[in-house]
Formats: C-alpha cells, sequence, structure tokens
C-alpha cells in the first residue's frame, strides 16, 4: 500500500453485530507441495439481532476463488463480488450451506499469518484477523462456530496432522492420508488451528480435579525432545495452579502444544492446539538460561490460561483485547509468583510498566487499554493492552480483596461461558459482586496516558499528626486532551527507622499497611498518633500504574533499601538513590553526598547478602534502565544517559571490588541445579561478575574466562560470555569465547540466537558495523523472527548507547531493514519500529535524526501495519 493511499479506520463506536451467524464450519484442507486447496462448508443463518442486510459480506485475503454455491446451487459471476479485502454474495436465504474452495501457497507466505510454513512443517497463525487468509469467513470474534477439519495429505508425508479438539478419524485411501478433526466447542475463527509436519511427541496425563484423565502431548522436531520435560511440568503446574487459584478445570480430552520456528509472537492459544515460538518452550539447562526457564514456565501458563480467559469466554470485538490479554497476563504473573520469588516477580513487572508502559503512554502511540480507533489491529497487540490491562485487573483484584475476586471471575466464567463479550461486561461482574461502586474505575479503560502523583507531606509534632497531599495528573495525549481523576489504589506504610508504624486514620487503626483510594484532583490524609517524623513507603507492592514523585532524603531512602519489608519498594528506594546520583552526573551537578550515601548502602547490602533473598539483591543491584532515565527528562540527552551509567556501574565496581568478590567466591557453591536458591544464588553472583568486569584488571578478566569455560549450565556461561563482551578492555578474550560459544552452539538455533544478541548490545565499539556483519553471517535468516529480533531489535532496543549514536547511523539503518522486512512481513516491522517512535523523548538534535529516519520510510511503499506506526508517530 502507498503512504498515500486512503487507510481504512476501525472504529468502536462504528461496531454493530454479525448480519449472520455461522452454526458449523466444516474444513476440508489438501495439502500438496506447491499449494493447499481449502474447501469449506459453513452453515449459515441469519443473525435476528442484525439489521436484516440483503446480501452477505465475507472476509478474504490473498485468496484464489475456485468453486462457490449455496447448498446445491453453483454461483456465478452475477450471484457474487470479490475485492481484495471481501466477498459479497448478493440476496441469500435466511438460512443456508455456502460451499466454498480456495487455494493458498503457504510456501510463499513470508508473512506468518494464516497458513504457511515453517521449517517445512504447516502451521497456522489466525489471531487478530489470519483466518480470512485461508478461506472466506466472517473473521471477527463474536462469529463462534463448531469446527470439524479434515487434512489430506500424501501417506508419508506428514507423521502429524493436527487441528482444534479431538481426533475422530485417522485414515488412508488411494494413497492420501485422511485426518478427522472435530471441537465440540465454539470459538471465534482466531482460535482456528492446523499443524501438519514430521514431528516428535511427548507425552504426559493430568487428572483434573473432577477425575478425568487429559492427555498431554508436546510436539516438537525430533531433536529437541529432550527440551519439552520443563515445559511439560510447566503445564501440569499451570492446570492445577488454575484450579486452585480459579475453579478453572481443562475440558477437551487432550492439550497439544506445538513449536515451531518461525513465529511472529511468542505464542498463540488456540483451542487444544497451542502453537509456541520455540523460544517459549524448550528449555535445557546447558543450553537455556535461568530467564528463559522462567519465561517458558510464564508463556505455558499463559497460554493455557486463556483456555477459560480468552477461549471459553472471548472478546466482542479487537477494542476488547485487553479482556482476554489483560486478564490473562495478571493470572500468567500470579502463577509465576506463586511459583518463583513474588518480589522479584513484581518488580520485573513494575519495571516493563515502568521503562516500557510508560513510555508508550507517552508518546505519539499512546491509546488507551480499550482503544478507540485502529488502522490494522496487529499494531496494538501492545504493553499497554497486556500489561497496563493487567494492572488494571490487579487493581480491581486488589480493590475487592480475594474472596470477591474470585466470586466475581465466577460470576464472570459462568454468566458469559461461549460468549464473545465486553470489559464492560467484566468489571460489572466485580461490581456486581461487591456492591462497590466502579464507575470512576472504568476510566482506567478509556483513558491513556500515565497519571503522575505529587505527593508532599507535613508533620505536625503538637497533634502527633503525619499529613499527606496527593495530587494527580495525567498529561494529555493523542485525541485526549481532557484527563479526569482516576480512582487509584495507593498502598502505603509508615516507617520509623527500625519498622513500620501502626497507622491510624480517623481515629480507625489500619494495622500497617493500607490502601487509600485516591479519587480525586488533589487529596489530604491525616495519619494520627504518629509520635516522630516517620519515613513514607509509598505505591507499595507497585498498587497501581502510576507515576509518583515524593521529594525524599537520602536517609529516607537508605532506611527504606534495608528496611523495608515490601520487595518493591526496597527496590524502588534503591532505584531512586540510583537515580538521584545519576541525573545529577547528567547536569553536571555535585554528587558527592549521593554517591556516598549508595555506595555505603550497597555495601551495606553486600556484606550481609546471606540475610537477604539472593535474587531480590541482584534485582537491587541493576541500575534504572536508560529508556526509563529517559523518560525522566523532558529532553533527555541518550549520551549523556548512557556515559553516566557507565561511569556509575565503573565506580560502584571499584569502591566495593572486596565485597562483590567476596560475595562472588562465597556463592560458587550454591549455584547448583534449578532450585530457587540456586537460581538466586546464579543471579547474584552473575550481577557481581558483570560489575566486577568494569574493572580493567587481568585476574577479572580470568574470572570471567574460568566460568565461561567451566560452565556447566548456561546461564553462568552466558553470563560470563556478556560480562566479556561487554568489557571494552576484555575485547581479545571476548572475541576468544564468542569464537568458542558458536562452536559449541552453532547447532541449537536459541543459542546462536543469544550469540547473535550480545554482539548486537555491546555497549562500546563500531556495533552497527558488528551488526552489519551479523546480518550476512551463515546462521543469519531475515525471513526468521527470533533471528531479527536477536541482531536488529537488540541493537534498536537493547543497546541505547549505540543505537541513540549521535551520528543516527543507527536510526537510519533501522528504517532501511523496517523497509526491506516489511516487503516479506509486515507485523514484524511494524514492531521493530517502536524504538523510533520514541523520538519525542529525546534532545531536538536526536529527535530530528530520528524524525528523519522515519520520514525516509514515507517515501517507500508500506503495509498498513507500517503505515499506521509510521504516520501517527510522525503526526
Ligand atoms: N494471543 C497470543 C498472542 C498473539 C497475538 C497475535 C499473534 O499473531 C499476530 C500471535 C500471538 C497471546 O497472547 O499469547
Ligand atoms: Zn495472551
Amino acid at each position: 500500500m502507498s503512504p498515500t493511499a486512503p487507510t481504512i479506520v476501525t472504529r468502536l463506536a462504528d461496531y454493530r453485530v454479525p448480519e449472520f451467524l455461522i452454526e458449523k464450519t466444516q474444513l476440508t484442507f489438501e495439502l500438496h507441495e506447491a499449494h493447499t486447496d481449502v474447501s469449506s462448508q459453513l452453515t449459515l443463518v441469519r443473525n435476528p439481532q442484525g439489521s436484516q442486510a440483503a446480501h452477505l459480506e465475507l472476509h478474504g485475503e490473498q485468496l484464489e476463488l475456485l468453486t462457490l454455491a449455496i447448498d446445491d446451487r453453483v454461483l456465478t459471476s452475477k450471484d457474487y463480488r470479490t475485492t481484495p479485502q471481501n466477498l459479497t454474495i448478493y440476496n441469500v436465504p435466511e438460512r443456508f450451506v455456502l460451499h466454498c474452495t480456495t487455494r493458498i501457497y503457504p510456501e510463499k507466505n513470508t508473512a506468518l499469518e494464516g497458513l504457511y510454513r515453517s521449517s517445512g512443517m504447516y502451521c497456522t497463525q489466525c489471531e487478530a484477523e489470519g483466518f480470512r487468509k485461508i478461506t472466506y469467513y466472517l473473521d471477527r470474534p463474536d462469529v463462534m462456530s463448531e469446527f470439524e477439519t479434515v487434512i489430506i495429505a500424501d501417506e508419508g508425508a506428514f507423521s502429524t496432522m493436527l487441528s482444534n479438539g479431538n481426533c475422530v478419524s485417522d485414515t488412508v485411501k488411494d494413497g492420501k492420508r485422511i485426518v478427522h478433526w472435530h471441537d465440540p466447542f465454539k470459538k471465534p475463527s482466531y482460535l482456528f488451528a492446523l499443524v501438519a509436519g514430521n514431528l516428535a511427541c511427548l507425552e504426559d496425563h493430568f487428572t483434573t480435579q473432577s477425575g478425568r484423565q487429559v492427555l498431554l502431548q508436546i510436539y516438537t522436531a525430533a531433536k529437541d525432545q529432550d527440551k519439552c520435560h520443563f515445559a511439560m511440568q510447566s503445564l501440569k503446574k499451570a492446570m492445577r495452579w488454575d484450579e486452585q487459584t480459579y475453579g478453572r478445570e481443562y475440558d477437551l480430552d487432550r492439550f497439544m502444544i506445538v513449536a515451531v520456528d518461525d513465529f511472529n509472537m511468542g505464542a498463540m492459544e488456540n483451542k487444544g492446539l497451542n502453537v509456541f515460538n520455540t523460544s517459549c518452550v524448550l528449555a535445557h539447562p546447558a543450553s537455556t538460561t535461568d530467564a528463559a526457564f522462567r519465561r517458558v514456565e510464564g508463556v505455558i501458563g499463559h497460554e493455557y490460561f486463556h483456555n477459560w480467559s480468552g477461549n471459553r469466554v472471548t472478546c466482542r470485538d479487537w477494542f476488547q483485547l485487553s479482556l482476554k490479554e489483560g486478564l490473562t497476563v495478571f493470572r500468567d504473573s500470579e502463577f509465576s509468583a506463586d511459583m518463583n520469588s513474588r518480589a522479584v516477580k513484581r518488580i520485573e513487572d513494575a519495571n516493563v510498566i515502568r521503562s516500557v508502559q510508560f513510555v508508550e503512554d507517552a508518546g505519539p502511540m499512546a491509546h488507551p487499554v480499550r482503544p478507540e480507533s485502529y488502522m490494522e489491529i496487529s499494531n496494538f497487540y501492545t504493553v499497554t493492552i497486556y500489561e497496563k490491562g493487567a494492572e488494571v485487573v490487579r487493581m480491581l483484584a486488589n480493590i475487592l480483596g480475594p474472596t470477591l475476586y474470585r466470586q466475581a471471575t465466577d460470576l464472570y466464567f459462568s454468566r458469559f461461558d461461549g460468549q464473545a463479550v465486553t470489559c464492560d461486561d467484566f468489571v460489572q461482574c466485580m461490581e456486581e459482586v461487591s456492591s462497590k461502586d466502579l464507575s470512576q474505575f472504568r476510566l482506567w479503560y478509556s483513558q491513556a496516558g500515565t497519571p503522575h502523583l505529587q505527593i508532599s507531606d507535613s508533620y505536625d509534632a503538637a497533634r502527633q499528626q503525619y499529613s499527606l497531599t496527593i495530587r494527580q495528573y495525567t498529561p494529555a495525549t493523542p485525541g485526549q486532551t481532557d484527563k479526569k481523576a482516576l480512582h487509584i489504589p495507593f498502598k502505603i506504610a509508615l516507617y520509623d527507622n527500625q519498622a513500620a508504624l501502626p497507622l491510624v486514620i480517623n481515629g480507625q487503626n489500619q494495622g500497617t499497611e493500607t490502601v487509600l483510594d485516591i479519587c480525586q484532583d488533589e487529596q489530604t490524609i491525616v495519619f494520627e498518633q504518629v509520635t516522630e517524623p516517620p519515613i513514607p513507603s509509598l505505591l507499595r507492592g507497585f498498587s497501581a500504574p502510576v507515576k509518583i514523585s515524593y521529594d525524599y532524603q537520602l536517609l529516607q531512602l537508605q532506611q527504606l533499601i534495608l528496611l523495608d519489608n515490601d520487595g518493591f519498594c526496597r527496590w524502588d528506594a534503591m532505584q531512586n538513590l540510583m537515580r538521584m546520583v545519576l541525573s545529577k552526573t547528567i547536569d553536571g551537578a555535585n554528587n558527592h553526598a549521593e554517591q556516598a550515601a549508595l555506595i555505603a548502602v550497597i555495601k551495606q547490602l553486600l556484606t550481609n547478602h546471606a540475610m537477604m533473598d539472593a535474587a531480590l539483591l541482584a534485582c537491587m543491584l541493576s541500575l534504572p534502565n536508560s529508556p526509563y532515565l529517559a523518560s525522566l527528562y523532558e529532553k533527555a540527552d541518550p549520551v549523556a544517559i548512557s556515559q553516566a551509567r557507565t561511569q556509575l556501574q565503573d565506580q560502584i565496581a571499584a569502591e566495593l571490588q572486596t565485597e562483590l568478590l567476596n560475595c562472588y567466591q562465597v556463592l560458587q557453591d550454591q549455584t547448583h541445579g534449578l532450585t530457587a536458591p540456586a537460581m538466586a544464588a546464579r543471579s547474584l553472583r552473575n550481577a557481581a561478575l558483570a560489575y566486577l568486569l568494569h574493572i580493567d584488571e587481568v585476574r577479572y578478566r580470568e574470572l570471567a574466562q574460568q566460568q565461561f569455560a567451566q560452565a556447566n549450565n548456561m546461564t553462568d556461561q552466558y553470563a560470563a560470555l556478556c560480562a566479556l563482551v561487554y568489557a571494552e578492555h576484555a575485547e581479545a578474550t571476548a572475541q576468544e569465547a564468542l569464537a568458542a560459544f558458536y562452536q559449541q552452539w552453532q547447532h541449537e538455533a536459541l543459542v546462536v540466537n543469544m550469540w547473535f544478541q550480545v554482539q548486537a548490545t555491546r555497549p562500546w565499539g563500531d556495533v552497527l558495523q558488528t551488526v552489519r556483519k551479523l546480518l550476512s553471517h551463515e546462521a543469519f535468516d531475515a525471513r526468521n523472527p527470533n533471528k531479527l529480533r536477536a541482531v536488529i531489535a537488540a541493537f534498536a532496543s537493547r543497546n541505547f548507547a549505540q543505537f541513540h549514536d549521535k551520528s543516527g547511523q543507527g536510526y537510519q539503518f533501522l528504517a532501511e531493514q523496517i523497509a526491506d522486512i516489511d516487503q516479506r512481513n509486515p507485523q514484524m516491522a511494524s514492531r521493530l519500529l517502536t524504538p523510533l517512535t520514541h523520538w519525542h523523548q529525546f534532545t531536538d538534535a536526536h529527535a530530528a535524526l530520528m524524525r528523519a529516519a522515519l520520514e525516509s520510510l514515507t517515501q517507500r511503499e508500506l503495509s498498513k501495519d507500517v503505515y499506521e506506526v509510521v504516520s501517527k508517530s510522525l503526526h
């Protein structure tokens, strides 16, 4: 599509119920080497709630129409019309069977949407609007149908031929294998899936709470079968967790997962047949880091939980995407918190919200959790829909408390089972069960932007009162200038220099922690019986996705870092202290006092590291990330930010090398196996190692080299490799290690991706040249999304210093790559574009170069996906 062509905007306000419903969908796929023929039989009935339109309009894109008939009547060109997006059949009856055959070309499908081939295997991706690339259909989530699928291929061509639901028959006739599937649950087309390939299968069983046996299967390439055990265990844990936490039981007799190499996202929750990016399912201690293990567990949980939050109860339209995604991310996040360290999971989630979602919410692509319009729905699988949406559900869960929240979700799942509903329906259940008025709370769904809370306090010694005044303000976002006050659940505690104080408000004792309902533009809360000025511990547990500013003194932060019993607040206090040091460095101001306070408190923590959760301490040792720091400025200088971070890392390393080394050595014998304490010890030890490599000394290079060579797990091996590659003084050693790593792992695609990634994220030297070289490396494949992420996204999104090089070459490079990728895979191209859309955050010189790169794209033929992002971000 050309950039000047009119692009159609879809609006929530224009939602209309479908004119027809599809009771039954019968599909037959004949798989041939060069093409696939899809025959469909759709049992259509007029929707009594529709507007009685005479014609039937179906979605369909890139289809070759071979035959078309209504009941027994073959249609001729007078009976219908096709456009690149639709098939319209004139004057259809009230109830009929539509027979249609289309031809498609999965081998040529590089967009990875619809039916495509990945490493020889056929697979589908239909969410959001990919089914229309398979056959003509009412490809919208509020049309739910019962699906039967027949797959036909040459006998012996594929060992595995799968679709949703139960296998009805598997026969051979006239040299063809014919496999017939039936899914008894009605579903929208976006949950359809088909897989055909030569795959091995790991099997297990799960007995549900009501005593039914479910067959669990994970299909992968044969060489990857030994990497499926962790995913299988995670699946069983997720199934149990959902029964215990939400009372949700699995409903089919069989649950299948298939791993594919080429996939635009992490995974997809197709009914009974989840399709996973290999990166989110394969795991083995030798080749997978601890972080990747946790991701596998989280994504397995996420897709499994969709069986209820998304599949049994689905979305009425794509504006309601967060209904399923926000709820499911909240569910997977709680699952991960229950399986691992709750504090660390909360910190990780808060960090994503603050450094990615807040940036999106402050930029040209800002949109509410329930957007009002889009050009291309694929562009709306965002951190706002997913992660902010999850925070909104979390706030509801906290407002209701565990018992009422569970009652509300029970009501939601039973009332809407088998239906396609809205975010409002969900909130309505919360409201009904709790009798709370959530009308103001609903603004979280419709209002974009991040609320800022300006917090000030005063202490009245005579009255023994401590007052907190909270002002809230949400900056304007595109198309929304008039922001209203939100209902913000604000969790707080007060500390003296020993412990949390009892809280008394209006004569009522609240324990040592309370949630304030902040609902007005300005509110003052008075705490009584406070005998000395306290230290406020604010937004505990990151109780709302908001920015806060409160003028902490250094001593207060040190106390919170050491004392606070809320892991998030401890980490946040440390981030605050680090931010104070960094901001002053960036502004060229004297920061001796801040530096001294920071070094002293880190020293204390490291010296007493055995007293606390090592994983939490590891999180606390990492500096605020660059995008977050940039977001604190009106116009950020990315070069100054990167330099300030490196300088502070150098300084921490230099001043605390004894403590860091000691920590590294002491933890050595606690790092065996995949247990939580071993993973925690590894994370702290590797954080220490990364600091030590900031010191230009042979002994630290040797330490990393030794760890690299002797590691018996990928976490340690990769951490040592990163430490070497990132250290400017270790180039020769790093090159050796990189060569050895490639030599060792060249046959493991996911590990090769890590090898690409560490090189693309090196913070020093001419990385752009390295990146260009990687693009022509034998292991690089520009059609594989994981490779694009490992090289291009790693460089543009995770190498702040280099991407923002003042020459602007990083920006131009990204634009060139996007133009090229857009020809093959618009969804990937559009996602890779995100860093350039943040131009508004940076100094004029950087912003101009970033805009110039975006503008260069407007000269090209762009997909709808990329066009939407480019045009909105230049606006
Ligand atoms: N529903 C999936 C995410 C997903 C969305 C779109 C896709 O293709 C464009 C693929 C997957 C999830 O939330 O896991
Ligand atoms: Zn999801």
